[in-house]
């Protein structure tokens, strides 16, 4: 079986505040993806800080902490293959001006510093977020009735 792994997906204050949290989860459950982990959080600027660590000397880091702290985030991880680079084409482009129709951003976004949700750049990165955000009793074991349909 090729490679299984898990990612870390947001949906940011502006996606909650408009109600695309559902939209984004079917999204994700059609795919054949399997949810590892969910909750709602407002984890603080110190916590935003350290996930956007990589970032921290761009001009634009000042107003993306203030926009991440600005309201509750939908913290999830999605687990199955190839689910790292599958998830940032759901999303699409950084800037939504890219995003194709048909992604997330491509359909619900205008402005990059509104971008409405997140994902892991690569399966080190999703490691490292996955343990940022959640603890490990956190991550639920399950088996999807309909992996043999998926896969
Ligand atoms: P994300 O981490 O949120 O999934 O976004 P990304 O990988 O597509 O892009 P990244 O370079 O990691 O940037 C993180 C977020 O910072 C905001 N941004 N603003 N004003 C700007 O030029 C600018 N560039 C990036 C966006 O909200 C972007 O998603
Ligand atoms: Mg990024």
């Amino acid at each position: 079986m090729p490679a299984i792994e898990r990612t870390f997906i947001a949906v940011k204050p502006d996606g909650v505040q408009r109600g695309l949290v559902g939209n984004i989860i079917a999204r994700f459950e059609a795919r054949g993806f399997r949810l590892v982990a969910l909750k709602l959080v407002r984890p603080g600027k110190e916590h935003l800080e350290q996930h956007y660590a990589e970032l921290k000397d761009k001009p634009f880091f000042p107003g993306l902490i203030e926009y991440m702290n600005s309201g509750p985030i939908v913290a999830m991880v999605w687990e199955g293959l190839d689910v790292v680079k599958t998830g940032r084409a759901m999303l699409g482009a950084t800037n939504p001006l890219a995003s194709a129709p048909g992604t997330i951003r491509g359909d619900y976004a205008i402005a990059v510093g509104r971008n409405v949700a997140h994902g892991s750049d690569s399966v080190e990165n999703a490691e490292r977020e996955i343990a940022l955000w959640f603890k490990p009793e956190e991550l639920v074991d399950w088996e999807q009735s309909q992996k043999a349909w998926i896969y």
